[in-house]
């Protein structure tokens, strides 16, 4: 593959090293067999514990250009292996970002691959509209009662922690909603439903009856949870975008080697000039996108407290042109790449989900929208 963006201004010397010590994890490390995609997670958090790269995923300082390299390297060689990455940070963003020393000890677990972490936003009546979230989490003696379920929750029925939204309601809508940390084992907690995909990872549906979480769960302020939730997503929108990235770098490369490889009519495919024009389209796609990608991480790292645009541009264009670049390298693999067991074929069902979770590219575009420029007022 070609490393030469590691050159540019966006990394400093550290990234490089990371990028090259965790290429040399994956090759050692992976693939590893998705039959069971339960048993695959919990020893792939358990070994990218050990090997040190969850202690990227959460903490006082998270750096999203290392959040980035890694969840590019890790889906290049395995999307699995980038989901459980993945779903260690998300999981416990919003204790990274506003968690107290106590609920920090959670993250002392989950980065050393010790506890699996979930983010329990979604409901089955609010996926995009989180303001009209409707778990309600209400005030008793010492805490709070939450009642409500959600779905989709990656991670559900292996995770050891989640991170919850509900309504404390403070205000309507998006002014009334609070983040909370809860525990898997507490009680009043079930999973109703494990949720199969067209690429398998755990997935399921919460029933949350009356669970008690004491005052010391709220993360951050009551009546904040909404701004915890956007920040937590500022900050990992970029990251699904590097994670897509990965994937079309694979399918480029496996492009190139069918390219050069299989011949038509005595020549390679790679000869035609139709064949050099979708390289290249996909090449540009690629670096597109990894600018878009790199653009926000810097910004993030140098302080900005908020890169909601920059964020949401990195991970609808970085999506969305992986989503084509992969379609384009399957097409180049004919018929082979609609066989089970061919690289091209897992990408193109693994990539598909990017484009909707952690928010659906319709809603990044609202998000692009409403981050423009006001027009000037007229002065005449
Ligand atoms: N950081 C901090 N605060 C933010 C913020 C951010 N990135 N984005 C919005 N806010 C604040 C706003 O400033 C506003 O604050 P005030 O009430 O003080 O004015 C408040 O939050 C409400 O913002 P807004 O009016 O934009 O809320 P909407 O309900 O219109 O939000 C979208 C709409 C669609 C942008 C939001 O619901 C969203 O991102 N949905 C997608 C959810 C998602 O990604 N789900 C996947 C879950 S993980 S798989």
């Amino acid at each position: 593959m070609d490393h030469s963006f590691l050159d540019w201004p966006f990394f400093e010397d550290r990234h490089r090293d990371l990028a090259a010590r965790l290429e040399a994890w994956a090759t050692d490390h992976l693939p590893v067999d998705h039959t069971d995609v339960d048993a695959a997670c919990r020893r792939l958090v358990a070994d990218l514990g050990a090997g040190g790269w969850l202690d990227y995923s959460g903490g006082a300082a998270l750096d999203v250009r290392s959040l980035c390299l890694i969840r590019e390297t890790l889906a290049r060689h395995d999307a699995l292996a980038d989901f459980a990455f993945a779903m260690q940070g998300l999981g416990m963003g919003a204790v990274s970002l506003f968690g107290t020393d106590l609920q920090r000890e959670w993250l002392v677990k989950t980065r050393a691959g010790k506890a699996i972490s979930g983010f329990a936003l979604t409901e089955p009546g609010s996926g995009s509209d989180v303001a009209a979230t409707t778990s309600l989490a209400r005030k008793v003696d010492g805490g709070y009662r939450l009642t409500g379920d959600k779905t989709y929750i990656s991670n559900g029925g292996i995770a050891d922690v989640y991170v919850v939204f509900a309504r404390t309601g403070e205000a309507p809508g998006a002014r009334g909603l609070s983040a909370f940390l809860m525990p898997a084992d507490a009680e009043g907690l079930s999973v109703t439903e494990r949720i199969e995909v067209i690429a398998p990872h755990p997935l399921a549906t919460l029933r949350m009856e009356g669970v008690f979480l004491p005052d010391s769960a709220l993360i951050g302020q009551a009546g904040q949870g909404f701004k915890v939730a956007m920040s937590v997503l500022d900050v990992f929108r970029p990251t699904v975008g590097a994670a897509a990235l990965g994937m079309a770098r694979r399918a480029l490369d496996e492009a190139l080697t069918r390219a050069f490889e299989r011949k038509i009519q005595g020549q390679p495919l790679a000869s035609l000039q139709m064949v050099q024009g979708h390289l290249a389209d996909m090449a540009l796609k690629i670096d597109a996108a990894a600018l878009l990608v790199y653009r926000a991480a810097w910004t993030k790292d140098q302080g900005a407290a908020r890169i909601s645009r920059e964020a949401a541009m990195a991970k609808l264009y970085a999506t969305e042109s992986a989503q084509e670049v992969i379609d384009m390298a399957l097409q180049l693999h004919g018929g082979d790449g609609l066989r089970h067991g061919v690289k091209v074929e897992e990408l193109y069902r693994e990539i598909r989900a990017l484009r909707i979770y952690e928010g659906a590219s319709d809603v990044q575009r609202l998000v692009i929208a409403r981050n423009l420029p006001e027009p000037a007022a007229k002065t005449s």
